[in-house]
């Protein structure tokens, strides 16, 4: 299986360890795309994206997003990038998890809330030593699909 992991980069790097956690559980279900998304080199000053190209991340992140079987999204922390995300998923009719964590003291955005369908969009409220409970249960779902 194709997993397609989304995390905050340029709209910050607070929860990084969380998304670590996230892609080490998703990695027992199958290969994770976008493992450096979690990966603590990484600064949201994307830096190493000068070198890279905007562009050139952008076209091959949506290429992957294409090739993949599951989305899972880490959306406590706000990111432009990964409600774009969601939305190009949404429109491939790919299957969804979002991952918010209320003790944050956030809010989650009513599109990413209000996307919600608990079939092909599925978005769970979580607490850290929840997440491979949470992940757990999705993918034991998606097997019986
Ligand atoms: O707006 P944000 O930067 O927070 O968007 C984060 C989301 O967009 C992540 O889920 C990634 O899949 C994607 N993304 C944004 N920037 C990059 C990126 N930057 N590399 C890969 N995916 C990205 C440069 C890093 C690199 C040269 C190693």
């Amino acid at each position: 299986m194709q997993i397609y992991f989304c995390g905050s980069i340029r709209g910050g790097r607070d929860d990084v360890h969380v998304y670590q956690r996230i892609v080490h559980k998703l990695q027992s279900y199958g290969s994770v795309l976008t493992e450096h998304v979690s990966s603590t080199a990484l600064s949201d000053k994307g830096e190493d994206a000068v070198k890279t190209g905007d562009k050139f991340i952008h076209d091959r992140d949506v290429e992957w997003l294409c090739q993949s079987d599951v989305v899972v999204a880490e959306v406590t922390q706000p990111s432009l990038g990964v409600g774009y995300e969601l939305g190009r998923a949404v429109d491939m009719k790919k299957k969804i998890l979002c991952l918010f964590r209320p003790s944050s003291g956030r809010t989650l955005s009513a599109m990413i809330r209000g996307a919600e369908d608990g079939e092909q969009f599925v978005v769970t409220d979580y607490e850290e030593d929840q997440m491979e409970k949470v992940v757990d249960e999705f993918f034991n779902k998606l097997k019986n699909d």
